[in-house]
Order: structure tokens, then sequence, then C-alpha cells
């Protein structure tokens, strides 16, 4: 039985316009209730989810083997800090190590920690193992990276909305174009390079996918110049793009991997960061770490996450899945449409670019017109549309949801 506030969809869009701060300008749709691929609104109306909260809920909305281990562990222990042991972080250590093949993790909490964590331990290591001088190490990004909000994090953006105004910047790094080789071994001949972040397919920056051989060789010009590869796989792991990491289609092992969002199938923020011995053990006692990073709750959420994937085979589904999606919109839409210009995406991460200026108001009335239609996706960057169902959705279902989305286009 779903539990409702009393109040209205415009009741409670009202509280929100006046008592939030207005960082966000979300679809008209207010929702009480998730389960599998679907959503509903507070009017009992269900949705196709594609969005799954920006990647998080892979295993689908309120999956029970999570919420059971949630509701289980919630009655027992919730957090002790770092300061004790807990009797759940141990096993979760294990098995997610044992399932990413990394000899370590360190748990935290939100996707952008995750970053965060990883430029730390990058500089640690550039210090106390390559021998970069003091203060000197240099991290590599792509234009286009999106990794969250803190400072850190948009000093490295090129994006004006994301970056703009909140300056001073950090300092040390570099940015480069992304999905051009070149660059990277450009910018590599400089000895304090400590390592070079990236995403394996950009999500912000509207579903990027780098040329075929991009990340193999982008590894490899790294460990030619002994600079550590770092994968930030928040939105495009956890069998998103079809396999367990995306960095897998191309068989790189990154030095470091960042994971996030679906970690937890998106019941509360839990990120990752794996890293060898040689790389990890270069953070001491007192050096780094988080309240809430690593307790019980958490670990015993994410390894019941990690589970679903692994016994549901996620990342096969996401895989087929995909093919049928692209498919699909390439036969229907792409070209058919004036709407249309092009598909793109690997497994269940995909995103159409529509027709049209990116300041042009066509993408969001698609959205709008979805939603109607009972499928929710939300534009970024104006003409792109980015389509992401949580990875559960069965075959039916995907040529349900995909029969609204070509109807919808095909009718506008
Ligand atoms: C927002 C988009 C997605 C991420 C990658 C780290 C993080 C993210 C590759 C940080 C976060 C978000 C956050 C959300 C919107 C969003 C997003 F719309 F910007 F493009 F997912 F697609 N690395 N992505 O994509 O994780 O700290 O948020 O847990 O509004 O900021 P976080």
């Amino acid at each position: 039985m779903q539990q409702t506030t009393g109040l209205s969809a415009e009741q409670l869009m009202q509280l929100e316009a006046d008592h939030g701060a207005h960082n966000y300008h979300p679809l008209p749709v207010v929702l009480s209730k998730g389960e599998g691929p679907f959503v509903w609104d507070v009017s009992g109306k269900k949705y196709f989810d594609y969005l799954s909260a920006y990647s998080a809920v892979n295993q689908g909305h309120c999956h029970p083997h999570i919420i059971g281990a949630l509701t289980r562990q919630a009655q027992q222990l919730t957090l002790t800090s770092r300061a004790f042991y807990n009797d759940k972080l141990g096993p979760y250590e294990a098995y997610i190590t044992k399932l990413f093949g990394y000899d370590r993790v360190l748990p935290m909490n939100t996707g952008v920690e995750g970053g965060e964590t990883a430029i730390k331990l990058c500089r640690k290591w550039a210090y106390e193992v390559k021998g970069v001088p003091e203060n000197q190490a240099r991290i590599v990004f792509a234009e286009g990276n999106f990794w969250g909000r803190t400072l850190a994090a948009i000093s490295s953006s090129s994006d004006p909305d994301s970056r703009g105004g909140f300056g001073p910047y950090m300092p040390g790094y570099e940015l480069i174009p992304y999905n051009d080789l070149n660059a990277l071994e450009e910018v590599l001949k400089n000895p304090n390079i400590a390592g070079f972040m990236v995403e394996p397919i950009q999500g912000e920056a509207g579903v990027v996918v780098p040329d075929e051989g991009y990340l193999k060789k982008a590894y490899e010009l790294c460990k030619a110049h002994n600079v550590l590869f770092i994968a930030d796989e928040v939105q495009t792991g956890i069998a998103r793009t079809g396999k367990m990491i995306c960095c897998e289609h191309e068989g790189v092992k990154p030095d470091i991997l960042i994971l996030g969002k679906a970690l937890s199938g998106g019941v509360l923020p839990v990120s990752a960061v794996l890293a060898s011995d040689e790389i990890m053990l270069c953070i001491k006692p007192g050096q780094h770490g988080s309240t809430f990073g690593g307790n019980p709750l958490a670990a015993e959420v994410a390894k019941a996450a990690l589970e679903v994937v692994v016994q549901e085979k996620l990342a096969e589904h996401a895989a087929s899945m995909g093919e049928i999606f692209r498919k699909e919109i390439r036969e229907k839409l792409v070209g058919k449409s004036p709407l249309v210009k092009e598909v793109r995406g690997k497994g269940l991460l995909n995103a159409i670019v529509i027709n049209d200026s990116p300041d042009s108001k066509t993408a969001w009335n698609i959205c709008l017109k979805l939603a109607e239609n009972g499928l929710l996706a939300k534009p970024t960057h104006g003409n792109i549309i980015r389509f992401a169902p949580p990875l559960v959705i069965n075959e039916a279902q995907l040529h349900q949801s995909l029969g609204i989305l070509i109807d919808t286009i095909q009718g506008m």
C-alpha cells in the first residue's frame, strides 16, 4: 500500500519552490513509490523510470534482496565510526575486492568523495613511490568531465554552469580534450604527472562514447610514463554498460577504480575506491577517512546490491537489452523522425541527440510529453536525452517502453 502525505502534487512542488534552494529544475512529476523499472507519482500514475536516479538504481527500485539487507541491518547496528571495528565491514571488503580483482578497498559515501579519495591517493603515491617533488603532482582530466560538485571536482570542470562563480579553484590539474590520444601523449611528457582520471563514457557530457581502443591506448600511455590510470566508473560501473565495469570492454584494469551510485542499488550513498597494495597502503591511519564511510549498514547494503548484479547476471542482460534498444531507435527514429539525429551508448547507458540547438526547448518538451505518456527521462546539455532504465527491465517491458518512446517522438 502506497503511503501518501495527503498533499497534492502542486502543493508538494510549491513547498520545494518556497523552502528549498533553487539548485535544480525538475520535471513537474512528484514520485512516491518505486518497484523494479517503475515509479508511481502521488496520484498513482505509473511510469517507466528511464533515468534510474542517474544510474544509481541499476538493480531496480526497492529490490527485495537489498531492502531485506537494509531493514535487517537497520535493526541491528547502523554506525560505529571507524574508531572501532564492526562485524559487517570486513566481509564486505573481502567480497568487493574479490569481485573486482583488487587488493584493497577504501569505503566512502558519495561519488564525489570517491573521486576526492582517488586524487589524494594518487598524489600520495606520486610523492612516496614515483618520486614527484613535494606539492608538484599534477592530475590530468578530460574536457567535459563530471565527477561531482565539491571544489576539487568543479576545479577540473570545463562546464561554465558547474564551475562559474565558485573560484578560486584547486591547482594541480591539466585539462586535455576527451578521446584525444595525441593530447594525452603530449601532456604525459611532464614528469610530475601523477594520474589520468577519466570516465570510460562521459555521462553528464551527454553519453559521449570514445573511439574503440581509446581506453586501452590511454592506459598503455599511462603505463609507459609511470602515471596512474584512474577510472571514474561511478556512473558507468556496476553492469550499466553491459560489463561489470566499462573499462572491461577494452580489457583495461584501472590502477584506481572509483565506484558509487548503484553500489548501493540507490538505497543510500555508498562509494568505494579500489586499488593495489602498493597504491592503497600509501595512506596511513589518520590521513583520510569519513564518519559514515564503511558503516555496517552501508556495508550490508552494498554487498547485497553487488550480489543482485551477480546473481541476476545484470551485465549480460544490460548488454543484450542495449542492443535491442539502439537497433529499434536506429530503425524507427534516427533519420526517420526529423527530431532525432543520433543514438549512442553502450549497454543500457544510451542517449539520443535531438536535431535542434542546445538552447532550444525541444528536448525538454519531448520529456514532458514522454512523462505524460508514462516514461520519465531528462535532457542533458539542452538537446541530448539520456535513456538509462534500471537493468532489471525485462524484454517485454523494454519493448513496451520503446513503444512509448517511438510513438511519442513520431507524434511530435
Ligand atoms: C547532480 C549528470 C549523472 C558522475 C560521475 C562522479 C559523480 C557523478 C561520472 C558524483 C554524479 C550526477 C550527480 C547529479 C547529476 C549527475 C549526472 F546529470 F550530471 F550527468 F549522473 F549523469 N562521477 N553524477 O556522473 O557522484 O557525488 O553525486 O554521488 O545533480 O550533481 P555523487
